[in-house]
C-alpha cells in the first residue's frame, strides 16, 4: 500500500524547529518560529488564562458537544473584539461567526465554504506571505497567485505594485490580507494605503479576506483592527479569520474563529447554515476548553482587564526588543542602518539578511532565523540579545 509513497517536504518553519530541538549547543537562541516568549524565555501561561482555567474547574462543567458553530458567548465576543459593540454589523446581523480550530482552522472553513461559492476563483496572496496561506488555499482546491506586496529596497511597502495587481485582477478573485502585524515581514499598510486597498478591491468586485492572527501586537487592540473596520464601513462583504493563539498564549488550544460579514439578516441565515455544513463534514464541532477560557475572559470585566495588560506587556516587550536590537547593532559598530526595524509592527522582522547570512547564524552561533531573513523579534530577551547582536555582526562583515 504504502510501498511507492514518497517523503512530503518539511514545513519550512515547523521544520526548523525540529533541527533547532535536535541542536546539542547549550547558546543556541530560536528566531525561527513564530511564538512570543517572556524575558525568561519561556512561552507564557497568562493570569487571565489560569484564573479562567480556575472557574472553569470550579465549576466542574460537562463536557458535552458544543454546538456545529462553537459557543455563543464566544462568538459574540470575537464580533466584538474585531467591530466594537456598538457596530451597526451587530445590530443589522449582518454577521456570521463559527468558532475555528485556530486561525489555520478559521481559514479551512472559510476556504472551504468559498470553494464551493466561487468555484472558479483564483486566491492572491502577498508576496510574501505566511507559507501555510499558499499551501491551504492550494489544497481547497484553488489557484494561488501573488500580488505584490513588499519592496525589499526601502523595507516597505509597494503600494503602486499592490494596486496594480489589485486591478488586474477579475471580479470574484479572493484577496487574502493580514489585517495587522504582516507575516513574514512585519510591514504594514497605512491607513492611507488601506483606503486606496479597499477602494480598488470594491470597484473591481474583489473578495477580501482578512487574516487577524495578532490582534493587539501592533499598536492596540482597536488601532490592529483599523482594516477591519475600514472593510466594515466599506458596505462590502468578506471574510475575516481570527486567531488567539498569540493573544492569549494558547497556542496549543487551537483558538480561533472565522467571521463572515453579509448583506443583510437574511443572507446571515443562510450562509451560517452552508457554513455548517462545511463544519460538519470536517470535524463536525470544536472543542470546549479554549473557546470557554476566552469567552470567560473576554467576557468577565475583571479577566478582560488583566488580559488587556497581560497583552499591552507582550506588546511592549516586543517594541522594546526591536528598539534594543538596533541601538545594540549601532553600538556594536554595524554599519547598516536597522531602523526600519522600529517601524514594522507585530512578532516578526524581515531582517534583510541574506539566506547565506542565515545559514551562517545557524551554522556558526546556533542563531536560528528563517531563510528568507524573517526573525522573530518576540524570541529576543534581555539574556540572548547581545549573543544574537554579536552573531549578526559577525555574518554581516564577510
Ligand atoms: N495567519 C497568520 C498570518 C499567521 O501568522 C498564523 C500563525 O500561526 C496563522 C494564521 C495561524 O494561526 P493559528 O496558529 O491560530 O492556527
Ligand atoms: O509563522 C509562524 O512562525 C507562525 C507559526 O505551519 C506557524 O505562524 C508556522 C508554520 C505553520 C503553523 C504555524
Amino acid at each position: 500500500l504504502f510501498a511507492n509513497v514518497e517523503q512530503a517536504p518539511r514545513d519550512p518553519i515547523l521544520g526548523l524547529n525540529e533541527q533547532f530541538n535536535a541542536d546539542a549547543r547549550t547558546t543556541k537562541v530560536n528566531l525561527g518560529v513564530g511564538v512570543y516568549f517572556n524575558d525568561e524565555g519561556r512561552i507564557p501561561l497568562l493570569k487571565a488564562v489560569r484564573n479562567a482555567e480556575v472557574a472553569r474547574l470550579e465549576a466542574a462543567s460537562a463536557r458535552g458537544y458544543l454546538p456545529i458553530d462553537g459557543i455563543t458567548g464566544y462568538n459574540q465576543a470575537v464580533q466584538k473584539l474585531l467591530f466594537t459593540e456598538s457596530s451597526p454589523l451587530i445590530a443589522e446581523k449582518r454577521l456570521v461567526t463559527a468558532q475555528a480550530l485556530g486561525g489555520t482552522g478559521a481559514l479551512k472553513i472559510g476556504a472551504d465554504y468559498l470553494k464551493r461559492l466561487l468555484p472558479n476563483a483564483k486566491v492572491a496572496i502577498s508576496d510574501p506571505s505566511w507559507e501555510n496561506h499558499r499551501a491551504l488555499f492550494e489544497n481547497a482546491g484553488f489557484e494561488v497567485v501573488n500580488y505584490s506586496y513588499y519592496n525589499a529596497a526601502t523595507h516597505g511597502i509597494d503600494p503602486e505594485g499592490m494596486l496594480a495587481s489589485l486591478n488586474s485582477y477579475p471580479a470574484g478573485t479572493i484577496v487574502v490580507l493580514h489585517a495587522c502585524c504582516h507575516n513574514p515581514t512585519g510591514v504594514d499598510l497605512s491607513a492611507e494605503q488601506w483606503a486606496k486597498v479597499v477602494d480598488v478591491i470594491k470597484a473591481r468586485g474583489l473578495v477580501p479576506f482578512l487574516d487577524i492572527a495578532y490582534q493587539g501586537f501592533g499598536d492596540g487592540i482597536d488601532a490592529d483592527a483599523f482594516a477591519v473596520r475600514q472593510f466594515a464601513a466599506s458596505g462590502l462583504s468578506f471574510l475575516v479569520s481570527s486567531s488567539f493563539s498569540k493573544s492569549f498564549s494558547l497556542y496549543g488550544e487551537r483558538v480561533g474563529a472565522l467571521t463572515i460579514v453579509t448583506a443583510n439578516s437574511d443572507e446571515t441565515g443562510k450562509v451560517l447554515s452552508q457554513l455548517k455544513r462545511v463544519i460538519r463534514t470536517n470535524y463536525s464541532n470544536p472543542p470546549t476548553h479554549g473557546g470557554t477560557v476566552v469567552a470567560t475572559i473576554l467576557n468577565t470585566p475583571t479577566l478582560r482587564l488583566e488580559w488587556e495588560d497581560e497583552l499591552a506587556e507582550m506588546r511592549d516587550r516586543i517594541r522594546a526588543m526591536r528598539t534594543a536590537l538596533v541601538e545594540k547593532l549601532k553600538a556594536r559598530g554595524v554599519q547598516r542602518d536597522f531602523s526600519f526595524v522600529l517601524a514594522q509592527r507585530g512578532m516578526f522582522s524581515y531582517s534583510g539578511l541574506t539566506s547565506a547570512q542565515v545559514d551562517a547564524l545557524r551554522e556558526k552561533h546556533g542563531v536560528y532565523a528563517i531563510g528568507t531573513g524573517r526573525i522573530c523579534v518576540a524570541a529576543l530577551n534581555n539574556q540572548n540579545i547581545d549573543a544574537v547582536v554579536d552573531a549578526i555582526a559577525d555574518v554581516l562583515k564577510d
